[in-house]
């Protein structure tokens, strides 16, 4: 019998079905970040500017994508790698200007005509498409963006915002799956502030003022993702975890609440936080990350916590579109193809895992108060021949196997990488 019929058999014993839960995962999508690639520079910046709004790439691993071309080819290497159905993840500042579509605008004058070449590369390869308005990395932040005391400052970024919903709206439209456009800024401060409720106010009337651009929300998923502190915005977070869930609660009509497993207290867990949300919103989407110590946005592994959250949102009914999955990780100090390539396989896996796990049973030995009962067969769970079903998964999909994908991906490094 082949190693996959052997785990077949072993999981069947406890009622699960690995046929079911392989052709499940296949139709669930997952936000791969473009931002990976090129240490979320982006090409709509003239000048080499820093990365600002409190998060931090580290590291200067050779070959980083400098163009639209050589991102693509990245992601292309990266999609080839990875089993699963992929829907790609635009920031606005992946904007790509040429003399055909008029050369360079700022970002409260893009269209989505800049995002037309994206839109191409996406229908050639089946691809939904998320987007991102960039709050950052620009010189009309003052710091501050969206809660900017200064009206030209808040007036420009609303524009951009606005320009976002169009742009997301025209993502939806030309490839027939909806768009999760997600509002965040880094805006806050560093030190103790003397009014803490103005900027939010702001803030609000600003995300109001974008969200009063038409748009259809069977399409256009807006999103507003919440965090706890940044580099040099460490004593205030404008978009703290109340103020957004306070939003989009505020707004179910044209909002949903966004959670980075990155952005909140190290010993608070997204995973916990997930079924308490499904219960008020009919949709949340999620930022899958890895932070150590802070939001350091290292490469998703298949921890615990990783597989707490696939389990969470298997066991709540996530997977039919309640809740929207997204990467967003970036590290510069490694091969970012495989980096890219690890995260985005460790979701796979820990979301075959979770659909791997006898739910129904387990729910009833807990609901029978039987938690010894509960312990001996969550723990025994761990060691089930996942390999196998997972092999067979990667098969079925036409992507290698744990094992065959690395050497592949040094031969890009060694042909491409290195020569740029
Ligand atoms: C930053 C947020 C945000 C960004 C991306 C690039 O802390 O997590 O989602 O990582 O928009
Ligand atoms: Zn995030």
């Amino acid at each position: 019998m082949s190693e996959y019929l052997q785990a077949k058999a072993a999981y069947a014993k406890l009622g699960v079905d690995t046929d079911a839960a392989i052709e499940k995962l296949k139709s669930v999508p997952v936000a791969l970040h473009c931002w990976q690639g090129d240490d979320v520079r982006g090409f709509d910046q003239k000048s080499d500017g820093p990365l600002t709004g409190g998060i931090q790439t580290t590291g200067n691993y050779p070959g980083r994508a400098r163009t639209p071309e050589e991102l693509m080819a990245d992601i292309d290497m990266v999609l080839k790698l990875c089993p699963g159905m992929k829907k790609m993840n635009l920031h606005a500042c992946y904007a790509i200007f040429d003399d055909e579509n008029g050369g360079w605008v700022d970002r409260d004058k893009i269209e989505p005509k800049h995002f037309k070449k994206w839109v191409d590369f996406c229908k050639a390869r089946g691809l939904g498409c998320d987007f991102n308005p960039t709050f950052f990395s620009h010189p009309m932040c003052d710091p501050l963006t969206l809660a900017s005391p200064n009206e030209e400052t808040r007036k420009f970024w609303i524009e951009h915002g606005k320009a976002c919903i169009r742009i997301s709206q025209y993502l939806a439209e030309e490839l027939g799956q909806p768009c999760v456009m997600n509002i965040w800024t880094g805006d806050g401060f560093k030190d103790i502030p003397a009014d803490r409720m103005g900027p939010r106010m702001r803030y609000k009337e600003s995300i109001d003022a974008i969200l009063s651009e038409p748009f259809d929300f069977d399409k256009v998923k807006p999103c507003v993702e919440s965090k706890v502190f940044g580099i040099g915005v460490e004593a205030y977070t404008v978009g703290s975890a109340e103020f957004s869930l306070g939003y989009a609660a505020a707004n179910k009509d044209k909002c949903i609440p966004l959670m980075d497993n990155g952005h909140y207290h190290p010993t608070e867990v997204v995973s916990d936080k997930i079924p308490a949300l499904l219960t008020f919103f009919p949709e949340i989407a999620l930022h899958v990350t890895r932070p150590i110590r802070w939001d350091s946005d290292h490469v998703v592994l298949l921890d615990d916590e990783t597989r707490e959250i696939c389990k969470e949102i298997v066991r709540c009914g996530g997977l039919d579109g309640r809740v929207k999955i997204a990467l967003d990780y970036f590290d510069a100090s490694i091969n970012r193809i495989v980096a890219w390539t690890v995260g985005f396989r460790n979701v796979q896996k820990a979301l075959l895992m979770a659909l791997l796990t006898p739910d129904v049973q387990l729910k009833g030995l807990q609901d029978a108060d039987n938690w010894t009962e509960l312990m001996v067969r969550q723990e025994e769970l761990k060691t089930l021949p996942f390999g196998a079903v997972w092999t067979q998964y990667c098969e079925s999909c036409g992507a290698p196997a744990d094992g065959e994908w690395f050497s592949v991906a040094k031969a890009y490094e060694t042909d491409v990488l290195s020569k740029r």
